[in-house]
């Protein structure tokens, strides 16, 4: 983990400082080894959402996920992900979403043959920029190849058009990208976190999952897409293990990774 203690991110620096002792600390296993569902739930995190539905239960879900949290600076990101996309074969390399291949993770940059930091809810849905917010936030933020990222664009979310050569099984039209199956679920449960998440205030929009617009309003579709999405690929074990990786940085946790059937509720 290399951190960039200098110029004017210092004051922004508090969090991810507590990285290095995060990472030899008491919550080191959770990146290289899941936790259990037992162990989330024996936590408490989600107890006053047990037990609401619908409505009532997307507004309890916001006030735990946007209690207490961290938001990192833009530059944190790069060594953030490096941490919670690292490969679990070779810790030195991270796995790219769109193709689940890895690289390694010090080739991180602009150039055709790096990786750089792609946002899934695409920062133009809501202009929100990359200060510390939802710009900056891990739970939508993954290593991607430089090119792939691009032909992504700021597309919504749909399924149909033509194969990415780069990245085969992703697709993308005029209005759309398709991610490849394996990264559905994924993709769908990030947008979806993205949505109850950032509801207003904090000079933040109230971003909401919606249908193919485009445009730079606060909205990302296509919710029936990703809700199919959802349901066709679900919650794995590396998906958990991320949950934790990202609350030991940013100090929340994706409420659709730990309890799948909260979209059904909401939704
Ligand atoms: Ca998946
Ligand atoms: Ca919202």
């Amino acid at each position: 983990m290399r951190l960039r203690p200098s110029g004017r991110a210092r004051a922004a620096l508090g969090a991810l400082l507590l990285l290095p002792a995060l990472l030899v600390g008491p919550h080191a296993p959770a990146v290289a080894a899941p936790s259990p569902q037992a162990a989330v739930e024996a936590a408490g995190y989600w107890d006053s959402a047990t037990g609401l539905g619908g409505a009532a239960l997307a507004r309890e879900v916001h006030h735990i996920i946007a209690t207490g949290t961290t938001r990192l600076s833009y530059d944190q990101v790069w060594s953030a992900l490096k941490v919670t996309d690292r490969s679990p074969s070779d810790p030195s390399r991270v796995v790219l979403l769109y193709q689940g291949t890895t690289m390694p993770a010090s080739n991180n940059g602009g150039g055709v043959d790096q990786w750089n930091r792609e946002h899934v809810w695409a920062q133009s849905h809501g202009s929100f920029g990359t200060t510390p917010g939802p710009g900056t936030d891990l739970h939508h933020l993954r290593p991607t190849d430089v090119t792939v990222n691009s032909a992504r664009g700021n597309l919504d979310f749909d399924e149909g058009g033509a194969q990415n050569a780069e990245a085969p099984g992703n697709y993308a039209d005029s209005n759309s990208w398709e991610p490849r199956d394996a990264d559905k679920g994924d993709v769908a449960r990030m947008v979806l976190y993205m949505d109850v998440r950032w509801d207003g205030g904090d000079g933040f929009p109230d971003l909401e999952v919606d249908d193919v617009a485009g445009g730079t309003g606060p909205r990302h579709g296509r919710l029936s897409a990703l809700l199919r999405w959802h349901a066709e690929d679900p919650v794995t074990a590396a998906e958990r293990a991320r949950n934790d990786a990202v609350q030991d940085l940013q100090g929340n946790r994706n409420p659709f990774v730990d309890h799948p059937e909260w979209v059904q509720s909401i939704w």
